[in-house]
């Protein structure tokens, strides 16, 4: 048995005005949690440390990049992994990045037990539009304040065992758990936050919303025989509400911990990378399976295109 004790350290509401040293606060309470629950890894969410900032509008360069981490661990997130260095509990945390060269990411990081950065990941699939939409019920305009990742959907050796990233809206696309299951993934880690309401569909409701998110996440885990955890940022941010329900899903695709509230809560599960190894070997044994000489339109198209067209 390889087991990793995982805990996804879901965040209640961030608002505007809260700084990050109150956010890593609130951090290490959840860390000191899992250390008495025994993780040996914590997931936290998507931009963990601000509020879900693409809700709003700015064109002030100098606002816009008061959002933004120039470096990872800083002076306001070095308590968080020095705590987590003491306790030997690895990390994975999601931030916006702003390069040296003045790129702007939406980024995650893993750490090891040591609170060395092993893995970073960038963003690649960026829901949301670029231009002020006066038709949505509020914003969400992460492609205006981030370029899609660059770095692709690989996997770490950490822990004896293989991990894997995405963010939030990755989630949804089969493509970037395949990515990560052709490389042999056991431990798809990531966080998101996903609106209560749908921007463009007011009456669709919370219930179909997490009914989605649990849906694509149980599918990609039983899909590529990797566990999964789901980490959410929930709860009202200056109004506008997030949706909770973090789970960590085994490589069945079945729930086995799941957050109860849209405030701090930490779930946890013993994840034995072992519980992957029949799924990878026998329906998803992807070298004996799987047809490529007809997934060709899958790299070479984007939009759907009718056979008349
Ligand atoms: N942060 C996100 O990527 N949110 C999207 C919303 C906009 C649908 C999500 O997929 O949850």
């Amino acid at each position: 048995m390889r087991e990793i004790t995982v805990g996804g350290a879901q965040m209640g509401p961030i608002q505007k005005a809260e700084s990050r040293e109150a956010v890593v606060a609130r951090m290490i309470v959840l860390l000191e949690a899992a250390a008495k629950r025994g993780c040996d890894l914590v997931v936290y969410p998507e931009l963990t440390l601000t509020t879900f900032f693409p809700r709003y509008w700015m064109d002030d360069e100098a606002e816009i990049d008061a959002w933004f981490e120039r470096e990872m661990p800083n002076g306001a997130t070095k308590p968080l992994f020095d705590r987590a260095r003491e306790l030997e509990i690895a990390l994975c945390l999601g931030y916006a990045e702003l390069t040296p060269e003045g790129d702007h990411y939406n980024t995650q990081i893993l750490t090891d037990r040591t609170g060395a950065i092993v893995g970073k990941y960038r963003k690649v699939h960026l829901p949301g539009h670029s231009e002020y939409d006066t038709e949505r019920a509020f914003q969400h305009l992460e492609k205006k304040y981030f370029l899609p990742g660059d770095l692709g959907f690989p996997v770490w050796r950490n822990m004896d065992a293989w991990m894997g990233m995405m963010i939030c809206n990755d989630r949804r696309w089969p493509e970037s758990w395949r990515l990560m299951g052709l490389q042999g993934v056991e431990l798809v880690v990531f966080g998101y936050n996903t609106p209560s309401v749908n921007s463009q569909m007011g009456g669709e409701g919370l219930e179909k919303r997490l009914y989605h998110s649990e849906l694509v996440i149980c599918a990609g885990a039983y899909q590529n025989a990797t566990w999964a955890v789901a980490v959410a940022k929930a709860g009202d941010e200056d109004g506008h509400p997030l949706m909770g329900g973090s789970i960590i899903v085994d490589p069945n695709g079945f729930v086995v911990a799941k957050a109860q509230t849209e405030g701090d809560e930490l779930i946890t599960a013993v994840c034995d990378m072992d519980a992957t190894v029949f799924g990878k070997e026998t329906i998803f044994d992807f070298a004996r399976h799987r047809r490529i000489e007809h997934y060709g339109p899958i790299t070479a198209q984007t939009g759907v295109k009718t056979p008349e067209a």
